[in-house]
């Protein structure tokens, strides 16, 4: 392995600033005395690019000689957040950074500010999957990360008149330093035609046809481990055509028809689909999955494993983790090339492919449920159809053995639904593909077990488990919130951002007086600095003495901004109406950060109905100023860094038995906010680790839920019998919040009062009651630090540390690295 040599030694300024102006003159083409913020942050990307280059090196050198079991994520989306800070922490290169740039006369906050965010995720589980990347690596867990390179990213979100309007993210305008292309490694991923039937030397055999294809390139990012030298990979594909120009249609003078191939072939990867939990069946999404998992199974096989390895021996080399739905096209591709290209008995490549995949489900809305129509899927791979045919026709085979002609129950359990189209079930296509399917909460895995799966957990009573998600506390702590942890080093020493569960020694410093206004400081200090970020983006001003009420998340009317909102609704009415003097309210800032779904009419109109609100209630006097309802638009990771480090008080309210985990509600926990929630997704285990007396638990449980289905669930009873809910909401249909206009928000109304999917108005008055223990909590300034230290001290078991340990002892069984 020659590896240039370290360019200088890491922990000199002065080496630093030289292969900065290296950069800065070789790369960029600039002199300091000339250059751009825009080239400072390229040339210092590039420079802390340099000094992670040889450990990447090596590690790939590593991993290509001990051949040791690793883990391919299989992912359609990483929510990566900025990457120049992590990346200088990881390297511990922070402070020679800075000191670096001051001697050149370059404010490093700047450069941070110049980095535009990737956002190639929606949500949670894009988010998720970067924390695991970063925990892997931090472990020294081999790891590829697989997925797509979108050209444009989650959409920005801009408000008009207090409606959201979407911009295209064009997150790679001015290039991007943390990427190495490498178009020589392109490959070339085939679509449509049709299969055939021949004769192998008198064995019937089908094989594809193909009609037409792209090119998948490969760009591949470092992944580093905090303070462990470690750097793993990230490879996004990117698509292409497989000619660019077709020179005859050139020659002949049509242009249009000459770079079509090209258009089209690069919308593969052109943009992120925005849609969260009700995926569209729509032909480039299918189109967009199949091109990565294609690419990446490929890329592993014949590039990552050595010439000649036996394919027996697959499992003992590596695990393909199925990051939901959006990737288990692989399956059948997978089996496609062990058994049409690499001539594999069918038996054998089966047994394979159920050691060697693996599938986490994110979801338990029915309506998320993955499904691609027959005809659709035969379209556009009717190779891999045959083969889902084929999986399910012995898969049912199984089923009949075990159980009997239960023709209902063989109907159940079939990958092939019949109504109301024929189509393809992934979820259970993936089930009975994967050597475990886990939930991503307690709760979500039984409920995955006994209400999505229960035939399939019956049927495979082993393969069935749960892994509770969690958070990297390099992120969401160390980087997010410095001046925290900064404290928890002094109390505790370091080591605990790799031990989170180091933070129970806090426990102990709750007791302390003078640890609790230091930790009462640094929440303050927090909101100042949130306060700085919102004024620099919006002109909207904090308050000091407010409590800090956050809800961010997606838009959906199962998260519930809607009670939210109800709740401030009913706060201002009370004192509009002069029942309530505002002197009486607790003074509170709610901060909203949610995106809508482009065509979530319902989410679109919710974010209108509070950005509404919140003119209405910024402005009316008779609040003096102790309401505050602030909604910045464009919440993203860099967003939530700022918000979450500034919390007192987090909203997880979705109505129980929906949210499968959260993984904000982890974040919040662990920089000093307390929870405001149902008992649902993860926030049942915040709960029972911080203990009842510190998080604010309401609404009902999902059995409760269930039982009020049953019994029959009118809503409009709800509103007429409690008085507060029904001024809120009479307040709202009078159009005080739309200028007199009663119209605008009449379907948010009738559709709470006549369908209610989610219990809004049955979770209302316990809501509320929820929220005046949070006031009266409130009045206790020292009290509450206490509770919010010890929400810090018992939340260690959030880190995505111990996800990637749980995933390695009960699915991916990884032998640990060597030290
Ligand atoms: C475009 C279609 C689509 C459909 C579903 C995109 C994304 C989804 C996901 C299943 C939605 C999602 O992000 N689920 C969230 O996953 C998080 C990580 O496990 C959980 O914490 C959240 O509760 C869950 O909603």
């Amino acid at each position: 392995l020659a590896i240039a040599p370290v360019p200088s030694p890491p922990s000199s300024v002065d080496g630093f600033v030289k292969q900065f102006l290296l950069n800065l003159n070789f790369d960029r083409g600039v002199a300091l005395s000339e250059s751009s913020v825009t080239d400072q942050y390229f040339a210092l990307a590039y420079t802390v690019r340099d000094y992670l280059m040889a450990r990447w090196l090596e590690d790939q050198k590593r991993q290509r000689d001990t051949q040791a079991k690793g883990v391919c994520y299989l992912s359609a989306e990483y929510l990566l957040g900025r990457q120049l800070d992590n990346n200088l922490l990881a390297s511990r290169l922070t402070d020679v950074a800075s000191e670096a740039m001051a001697q050149c006369g370059i404010d490093i906050e700047a450069l941070r500010a110049e980095e535009v965010e990737p956002g190639l995720g929606n949500g949670g589980l894009g988010r998720l999957a970067a924390c695991f990347i970063d925990s892997l690596a931090t472990m020294s867990v081999p790891n590829i990360g697989y997925g797509i390179r979108y050209e444009y990213g989650i959409f920005r979100q801009t408000f008009v008149d207090g409606q959201q309007v979407e911009q295209p993210d064009a997150w790679l305008t001015y290039g991007n330093p943390w990427e190495f292309p490498h178009p020589e490694a392109a490959q070339t991923i085939w679509f449509g035609g049709y299969t055939e039937t021949y004769d192998d030397g008198g064995v019937t055999r089908s094989r594809w046809i193909p009609g037409w294809s792209v090119v998948a390139v490969p760009y591949n990012y470092m992944v580093p481990g905090y303070h462990n030298g470690r750097v793993n990979t990230l490879r996004l594909w990117s698509a292409g055509a497989t000619s660019s120009f077709d020179l005859r249609e050139f020659n002949s003078g049509d242009y249009q028809e000459a770079v079509r191939a090209q258009v089209f072939a690069e919308n593969i990867s052109k943009v992120l689909y925005p849609e969260d939990s009700t995926p569209q069946g729509k032909e480039l999404r299918l189109q967009q999955q199949y091109f990565f998992c294609a690419a990446s199974i490929r890329d592993f096989l014949d590039n990552v494993l050595p010439e000649g390895f036996d394919l027996e021996r697959l499992p003992e080399r590596v695990i393909f983790q199925l990051n939901d739905t959006h990737p288990v096209i692989a399956v059948p591709e997978f089996m496609r090339i062990l058994v049409d290209e690499r001539g594999m008995e069918w038996d054998a490549a089966w047994a394979l492919t159920q050691q060697c995949f693996a599938y986490t489900c994110h979801t338990l809305l029915p309506e998320a449920l993955e499904v691609w129509s027959v005809d659709l899927l035969g379209r556009l791979l009717p190779r891999h159809l045959e083969i889902i045919y084929r999986i399910n026709e012995e898969f049912l085979l199984e089923v009949r053995e075990k159980f009997g002609d239960d023709e209902m129950r063989i109907r159940n359990m079939s990958i092939i639904s019949e109504f109301p189209q024929r189509s393809v079930r992934m979820a259970y296509l993936a089930t009975v593909a994967g050597a475990k399917v886990n939930g991503v909460a307690e709760l979500h895995s039984q409920l995955l077990r006994d209400k999505v799966l229960p035939d399939f957990s019956e049927f495979y009573p082993d393969k069935f488990t749960n892994v509770t998600n969690g958070v990297t506390p390099r992120r969401f702590i160390r980087l997010a919130n410095p001046a925290l942890a900064d404290l928890i080093t002094e109390a505790l020493g370091a080591g605990w951002t790799v031990d989170l569960e180091r933070l129970r020694g806090l426990e102990a410093h709750a007791e302390d007086p003078e640890f609790r206004a230091r930790f009462a400081e640094v929440k303050a200090a927090n909101k100042r600095r949130l306060s700085e970020v919102l004024w620099h983006r919006d002109r909207f001003e904090v308050s000091d003495g407010h409590l800090l009420d956050v809800m961010v998340k997606r838009l959906h009317e199962y998260k519930r901004q809607m009670l939210k909102l109800l709740h401030i609704v009913t706060l201002y009415e009370r004192v509009a109406s002069g029942r309530v003097a505002a002197s009486d309210l607790t003074p509170r800032t709610f901060i909203f950060g949610a995106k809508a779904a482009p065509g979530y009419d319902m989410a679109k109109r919710i974010i209108h109905l509070i950005n509404s609100v919140g003119s209405v209630v910024n402005a009316d006097p008779v609040l003096e100023g102790r309401l505050k309802v602030l909604f910045p638009p464009n919440y993203n990771v860099t967003l939530a860094e700022r918000v979450i480090p500034a919390a007192d008080l987090s909203e997880q309210i979705s109505l129980a038995g929906k949210e499968a985990s959260g993984t904000g509600n982890m974040k919040f926990a662990l920089n000093g906010a307390l929870t405001i929630g149902t008992d649902d997704g993860a926030n049942v285990e915040i709960r029972e680790l911080v203990g009842d007396d510190n998080f604010f638990l309401f609404g009902q449980t999902e059995p409760e839920v269930e039982a009020l289905w049953a019994r029959g669930y009118r809503p409009a009873e709800f509103y007429r019998e409690n008085d507060d809910l029904r001024r809120a909401m009479d307040l709202i249909a009078s159009g005080a919040f739309s200028g007199g206009d009663r119209s605008v928000f009449e379907p948010i109304m009738s559709n709470l009062l006549y369908d209610d999917r989610f219990m809004v108005l049955a979770d209302y008055a316990s809501y509320i009651d929820a929220q005046e223990r949070v006031d009266a909590a409130y009045q206790d300034q020292d009290a509450w630090t206490r509770s919010a230290i010890l929400n810090v001290a018992r939340c260690g078991f959030f880190s995505s540390d111990r996800s990637m340990r749980d995933y390695i002892d009960r699915i991916w069984h990884t032998p640990p690295a060597p030290a």
